[in-house]
């Protein structure tokens, strides 16, 4: 094997372990969503199976909210219940280890409307 195979072979290596990061693949509410009525839970759906390390939600003012229990268990899809929520902005901030072991995180912003 030459040098530019290798080279070849390791990118390729490279590639598929960027490919294979675990991403949130959707979630209720969703990003950048107004919402007619109060969640009462909070729906995370992953590309792989993840553990939730760290799940926080919180208001425009900064206040934030208790959350249900995180399972233990790597899971896809995630149901937290979520206390009863005012009208205004939310951030959920959430991280996760994947399936790879990595870690990722990210934030969804949505929009409880005033009824
Ligand atoms: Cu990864």
């Amino acid at each position: 094997m030459n040098t530019k195979q290798i080279l070849i072979l390791s990118l390729g290596f490279f590639a598929t372990s960027v490919l294979a990061h675990t991403q949130l693949s959707s979630s209720v509410p969703a990003e950048q969503a107004v919402v007619a009525a109060a969640p009462e839970e909070l729906v995370l759906r992953f590309s792989t199976d993840v553990r939730i390390t760290a799940l926080t939600l919180t208001d425009a003012g900064d206040a934030s909210y208790e959350l249900g229990a995180l399972p233990m268990s790597a899971q896809r899809e995630f149901a937290i219940p979520v206390p009863t929520l005012a009208a205004g902005e939310y951030t959920v901030a959430w991280r996760a280890v994947g399936a790879d072991t990595h870690v990722v995180s990210g934030e969804i912003h949505f929009s409880v409307a005033a009824s």
